[in-house]
């Protein structure tokens, strides 16, 4: 893992874990409302993912999706201001925090009906293989998703078509308040996979390295042409449901035991991770030494200081975004006949003519 990635690492994963608590807390002094969906815990399987990508390749996901937004290039004020509802917000203030969307860098939604991102990536799917092209889309969904008919239906297409989709699931063991055993009869969900013969796995998705370096192997196999994976990250959220859920049916224990293995804190220690002393390494003895060698970010680490200016710095993009969105005004009703979709020039479905 070389510096510049490692470093990109570390930034993305801050500013995912600041943009979040600092929405929550905007939205918790009533700046603005509507469901509000959070992603803490789970950064490293949005960071590792997309920055696995290309930019030509695709990104469906779902209504939990602020961070795959910024990571994937969206600015954070855009993707703020969408939050609060105004009209700089990405989808000009119409699609707050459940559907952001961004043609241009192939982020196609934000979707707040579970199990809707298998047929709209499946179609990707399809358009890119009948011309071609040596683009993948990616389908994020979460656990609770794994029965609704449109994941079988979608898994079976896409792997009897062999198209260039990447399934990825983010199982965080919940379904709002139902546990994953509760809600499904085969809890590992990679293992569903099988019935449509499809590659799949499950990785730990609390490590951003090995989310990345799993997606990439995935990746270059999709883009060869050998047709559908899933990747299964397990993962754990650290907030309730979305802000109206306090989260009170997980035992405090179960919860402690997850914040142990905090993903932002991970890559933190691994980044600044360095090589012992010769005193230290004479004193460990050989295992050790190849422990180190094998270790990615005992190629290249990072100094504490220079995680403090990455934390400064992401602090500064969020409090920027807020102010953004503040003086960013409400859209107009002349703004939201322009977004309406038309059946015909001139013409609403609303039979409004906005000229
Ligand atoms: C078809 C449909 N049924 C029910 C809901 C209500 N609902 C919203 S989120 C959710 C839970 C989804 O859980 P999961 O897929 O594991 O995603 P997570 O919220 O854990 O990221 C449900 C049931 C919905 N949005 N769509
Ligand atoms: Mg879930």
């Amino acid at each position: 893992m070389d510096r510049e990635t490692l470093h990109q690492f570390l930034h993305d994963m801050l500013l995912a874990r600041a943009f979040e608590e600092r929405a929550a807390q905007e939205y918790s002094e009533g700046r603005f409302s509507g469901f509000l969906h959070l992603y803490p815990g789970e950064e490293a399987v949005a960071v590792g993912v997309i920055h696995a990508t290309e930019p030509a390749d695709y990104l469906v996901t779902t209504y939990r999706e602020h961070v795959h937004a910024l990571v994937r290039g969206i600015p954070a004020r855009q993707v703020m201001a969408e939050l609060f509802g105004r009209r700089d917000g990405i989808c000009r203030g119409m699609g707050g925090s459940m559907h952001l969307f961004d043609r241009e860098r192939r982020f196609m939604g934000g979707y707040a009906i579970v199990g809707e991102t298998f047929p709209v990536a499946t179609g990707i799917g399809y358009s890119i293989a009948l011309r071609r092209l040596p683009e993948v889309v990616v389908c994020f969904f979460g656990d609770g998703a794994v029965n609704q008919g449109t994941f079988h239906e979608a898994l079976n297409m896409a792997s009897l078509w062999k198209l260039p989709v990447l399934f990825v699931c983010e199982n965080n063991h919940y379904q709002i308040g139902t546990e994953i055993h509760r809600h499904s009869a085969v809890v590992d969900v990679y293992r569903r996979a099988c019935s449509y013969d499809m590659p799949a796995e499950k990785i730990d998705g609390m490590d951003v390295i090995t989310v990345y370096e799993a997606t990439r192997h995935a990746l270059a196999q999709i883009r060869s042409g050998s047709g559908p994976q899933l990747l299964e990250f397990e993962t754990y959220r650290f907030r309730g449901h979305s802000m109206a859920d306090p989260g009170s049916y997980r035992p405090r224990a179960e919860l402690y035991a997850h914040t142990e293995h905090d993903p932002v804190r991970a890559v933190i220690d691994k980044a600044t991770f360095g090589y012992p002393s010769p005193g230290e390494i004479a004193a460990a003895g050989p295992d050790v030494v190849a422990q180190l060698v094998c270790h990615p970010s005992a190629i290249d680490h990072l100094e504490q200081k220079h995680v403090d200016e990455v934390k400064r710095e992401v602090e500064a993009i969020v409090e920027d975004a807020v102010k953004y969105a503040l003086q960013s005004p409400s859209p107009s009703m002349e703004d939201a006949w322009h977004s309406l979709y038309c059946n015909r020039r001139h013409e609403t479905l609303l039979g409004v003519d906005d000229g």
